[in-house]
């Protein structure tokens, strides 16, 4: 059975409806590149494609972006791919109803569920729930109960989740997620299951449950956060078989991103915006541009307006005040 993973979209990610200022929006590149998933599952020829939740950027999402997400399924759908999604945070553990929750090969985990798929001879059993919000390690038994997956059967039995792991490493500095109550235990995957697939983490990497159990994050799809800048985003393509699965990291196209920080002694417009503009030079035309002040001053002399017409139209670029004693959470990238 050839499954297509992918997850956290994000759709809806700097995309307003009613913009107030002609930019470059970021949102593009992110339909841009679940488009191309889509197209992959349809040429690779896959039985089923999970989306691991975070489909949205936001709960509250504006109907031309539910349109444009939910509008390109249809077709896949037609084409006998089975699809499997499970409600992240962003959207409140809740995706928004659309007439295709009811065709016959879409599989929404609404609740704790499980949905039985034949290919081959092979037999499956997809499970999951939503995203969990708080309480997760006391929650996480209570729940995979209810997705009543049977443990002594045929049947490989997967498991679709949205949440943090434990060992799960996100952003540039390595932040390795430990136990907590907000953190599902590696030890708490009993091995009935045979593999786990999970958003949330917008970093990829596969890690093994206590019992052996692969665990895989596709990661974002395009980059959400700084944090995220040096990550190489895509989705898995994995073939399961009775006794063995294997999986295939596919990478996407994503725009590169670069951090200027102000010297603090610069306190004139004119040498900031030379400065800036140099160090854009060696910058491809697409670059992503942090840009942070090294005093408050900077704020008054530069605004992001500013910015946008020393600097290409094809960038993208944000003025951030000097550095603080910020706290480094994990809350900030991995979501
Ligand atoms: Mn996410």
């Amino acid at each position: 059975m050839k499954v297509l993973f992918f997850a956290d979209s994000h759709l809806g990610f700097d995309f307003p409806i009613r913009p107030r200022i002609h930019r470059r929006r970021r949102g593009w590149d992110f339909f841009k590149n679940y488009q191309l998933i889509l197209d992959t599952a349809i040429e690779e020829g896959v039985h089923a494609l999970v989306h691991g939740g975070d489909v949205f950027f936001r709960s509250k999402i504006p109907v031309p972006v539910i349109q444009k997400a939910y509008e390109p399924l249809l077709p896949v759908l037609e084409q006998g791919i089975h699809m499997f999604f499970v409600p992240g945070n962003h959207e409140r553990s809740r995706l928004p109803a659309t007439p295709l929750f009811h065709h016959s090969n879409f599989h929404l985990f609404d609740r704790p569920r499980s949905f039985s798929l034949e290919v081959d001879d092979l037999e499956t059993t997809w499970g999951g729930f939503p995203n969990i919000r708080r309480h997760v390690q006391n929650e996480f038994p209570v729940h995979l109960a209810q997705v009543g997956f049977e443990s002594e059967g045929q049947s490989l039995n997967i498991l679709c989740l949205h949440q943090a792991i434990e060992g799960a490493v996100v952003g540039a500095q390595n932040y390795t997620f430990r136990k907590g109550p907000d953190v599902v235990g590696k030890g708490q995957f009993p091995d009935y299951l045979n593999l786990v697939l999970s958003g949330h983490i917008h970093r990829q990497q596969v890690m093994r449950s206590v019992s052996g159990t692969p665990i895989i994050y596709s990661g974002s799809i395009e980059r959400t956060s700084y944090a995220e800048r040096l990550e190489t985003k895509g989705f898995y393509i994995l073939n399961i078989l009775k006794d063995d699965i294997r999986w295939e990291f596919r990478s996407l196209p994503t725009r590169p991103m670069y951090e200027i920080k102000l010297p603090g002694n610069l306190t004139d417009r004119s040498i900031l915006l030379r400065t800036i503009q140099e160090g854009t030079e060696t910058m491809p035309e697409d670059a992503i541009l942090r840009i942070r002040s090294g005093v408050d001053r900077h704020l008054e002399l530069l605004t992001n307006a500013v910015l946008r017409k020393a600097l290409p139209e094809s960038m993208n670029v944000e003025l951030l005040p000097p550095i603080t004693k910020t706290a480094y959470t994990w809350t900030a990238y991995s979501d």
